[in-house]
């Protein structure tokens, strides 16, 4: 049920649900004067929402298992899918986007994020690889070359000298390569993918950079950090 909540006074709000169930939270119109900085949400299990409306507040938000979408406010945000298909949106500010987590490693996943104005860091670290060594089935992907086509975040609106991809190994087992068939979303601009080089099978998809920007490059560290 919709409920409205009167706060004054209030610096730290947490709403926090553990449980199942899908959860929603929408926050309006908590700017500066409202006294809001900081707001805390832990969605559980279940299709879970967070939407910011005119919000300064940062926010740090946990969607849980369940495909959720977290759209976070003004402020710098941290903002985590963890298990299921997430869509992840930082707005204004520089917030962290992460669409999985260190047990399920994003394994299955297909996340979305998109960082919106500001400086964002999109954390990708070791998620997003299948842990399969034989292909995954998929014969087309295979003689293209690459694998791993069932689990990967997409970068909507990955933006050079503003953005940040943090991943975590060698900055030599990765490589961009365009996306050439399917996968290909957003604009009829060159969809990029960061692949991971596990040795014997073929190249491991990680990420696509949808509509990449001219300069997109691995070796740029102000653009991909390796931790
Ligand atoms: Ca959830
Ligand atoms: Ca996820
Ligand atoms: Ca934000």
């Amino acid at each position: 049920m919709p409920a409205t909540l009167n706060i004054q006074g209030i610096e730290r709000f947490n709403a926090i649900n553990g449980g199942g169930g899908d959860d929603v939270l929408t926050v309006s119109n908590l700017d500066a004067t409202s006294g809001v900085e900081f707001i805390k949400f832990v969605a559980g299990d279940g299709n879970d929402r967070l939407t910011a409306n005119n919000t300064s507040a940062n926010i740090d938000a946990t969607g849980g298992n369940g495909n959720d979408i977290l759209s976070g406010s003004n402020g710098n945000d941290t903002l985590l899918g963890d298990r299921g298909n997430d869509i992840i949106s930082g707005g204004n500010g520089n917030d962290r986007i992460i669409g999985a987590e260190s047990s399920n490693l994003g394994r299955g996943e297909i996340d979305t994020l998109i960082g919106g104005a500001g400086q964002d860091t999109f954390v990708l670290d070791n998620f997003y690889d299948d842990g399969n060594t034989l292909i995954d089935g998929d014969w087309i992907n295979f003689f293209n070359g690459f694998d791993g086509t069932g689990d990967f975040a997409r970068i909507l609106d990955f933006k050079v000298g503003e953005d940040l991809i943090q991943l975590s190994g060698q900055r030599s087992s990765y490589q961009l390569k365009p996306i050439t068939n399917s996968l290909q979303g957003g604009s009829a601009a060159q969809d990029m993918g960061i692949f991971k080089n596990n040795g014997f099978q073929p190249l491991e998809l990680i990420a696509i950079v949808q509509d990449a920007p001219s300069g997109l490059n691995l070796n740029d560290t102000r653009q991909f950090k390796f931790i």
